[in-house]
């Protein structure tokens, strides 16, 4: 276990049929089998009501039948009128019914009570939603697209949202609310039970949020808490022990999943610009550096207004750096102000691994995925 992890940290989850094999929680028509120590409760009320269901669609479809079938119209006789009142029969159909509504309230609402408070020792993880990314961010300050979590510990996740309304989801933990901009939300859970190697528990987004909606969808790995610890530590640190010079293949593609819903690489149309080559301009290197390029910004002006000697941008890194934690600032034609900001999310580091894999598209495929290491890089790439 422990020398997987940083396997884990690097692997990237965007193939999807790998992911379904792994998934822990098979395909079924109820919730799959609980993960969390709030899902025992939260089945036992929901089957409860279930149940209750079940038997009352019998009895009253039960009664139905039995009705037609002996007041069914046999000749021509008269009948007299039915009787209006049943005392016992309307106490008892009115009394049952509050004394098992009354019940459930109380089940449900003791459920309720437990998974809205988090024990004081719970673990905190920061949670941005944004359009259309989760980031999870650890006290350390490490932080991870798919979310880790300690064994047999409470955690709780405050959340937030960049733009618009999301939900967070993990269904075999029992545990869905949602992400409001402007405001922090919680939830909490402890999962007891670590997963074993690559097999997760889904998180999903269950608030449609726009067409990247569907890729929202990320792994919740839980760790024994030794080698959690470990793991945090690890991730806090993942691009520091990194060699400058393999950043842009070792770090740019595990960094460019949070971009991908947006940006893709091979000039097809996306929510944002391609970093390939979409407007004859070249890919976003070469748009963005040379000084003849025909890629407008701000409504028709031509970017090499803004970057060169003297201007607002020296060299074209600037602006890709600005891009990147003050979207706002310029806006590529004709594209709207919808990128979310990446600071606190991303380093120098990270930042300088992402140029660095623009400068190098060509050696990548249109996922991301490395196509060869560069020249004289030993082992294996980073990122499958
Ligand atoms: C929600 C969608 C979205 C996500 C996610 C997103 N971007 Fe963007 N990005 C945009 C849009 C839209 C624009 C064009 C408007 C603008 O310039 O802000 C843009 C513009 C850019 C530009 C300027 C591009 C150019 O051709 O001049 C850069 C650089 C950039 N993004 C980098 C990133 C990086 C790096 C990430 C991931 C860390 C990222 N973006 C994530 C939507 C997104
Ligand atoms: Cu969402």
């Amino acid at each position: 276990m422990l020398n997987q992890i940083p396997t884990i940290l690097l692997q990237s989850s965007s193939d999807p049929a790998l992911a379904e094999v792994k998934s822990i929680t098979p395909k079924t028509f109820w919730l799959p089998e609980g993960a969390s120590t709030l899902s025992s409760e939260i089945d036992w009320v929901f089957d409860f009501i279930n149940y209750i269901n079940y038997f009352f669609f019998f009895l009253v479809v039960g009664i139905m039948f039995y009705f037609m079938w002996r007041y069914r119209q046999k000749g021509r006789e008269v009948y007299a009128r039915g009787p209006s009142h049943n005392t016992v029969l309307e106490l008892g159909w009115t009394i049952l019914p509050t004394i098992i509504v009354v019940v459930i309230f109380f089940m449900g609402f003791k459920g309720f009570v437990s998974a809205k408070t988090p024990p004081e020792s719970a673990y905190q993880i920061d949670v941005t939603a944004s359009k259309w990314n989760w980031s999870f961010k650890y006290p350390n300050g490490a932080t991870s697209t798919d979310l880790y979590v300690p064994a047999g510990r409470p955690v709780k996740l405050v959340m937030r949202s960049d733009d618009v309304l999301h939900s967070l989801y993990i269904r075999d933990f029992r545990v869905k609310q949602d992400v409001v901009p402007g405001r922090f939300s919680s939830l909490w859970f402890q999962a007891d039970n670590p997963t074993e190697g690559e097999e997760f528990h889904w998180l999903f987004c269950t608030e449609f949020c726009g067409t990247g909606h569907s890729d929202m969808n990320r792994k919740v790995f839980v760790l024994p808490e030794a080698d959690f610890g470990r793991w945090v530590v690890e991730q806090g640190r993942w691009l520091d022990k990194i060699n400058d010079a393999d950043l842009w293949w070792k770090a740019g593609p595990q960094l460019y999943r949070a971009c991908a819903s947006c940006h893709t690489l091979d000039g097809s149309i996306g929510t944002g610009p391609s970093w390939g080559n979409y407007d004859g301009s070249g890919d976003i290197w070469s748009r963005t550096s040379s000084p003849s390029s025909q890629h407008k910004i701000d409504g028709g002006k031509p970017i090499s207004d803004i970057i060169g000697p003297g201007k607002e941008h020296e060299v074209p890194e600037g602006y890709l750096r600005e891009s990147i934690l003050n979207p706002g600032k310029h806006l590529v034609d004709p594209y709207g102000n919808v990128m979310p900001t990446f600071k606190g999310q991303l380093t120098d580091r990270g930042i300088d691994a992402l140029i660095g894999m623009m400068k190098n598209l060509d050696k990548f495929d249109a996922t991301g995925k490395l196509i060869s290491p560069p020249d004289g890089a030993a082992g294996a790439p980073a990122a499958k």
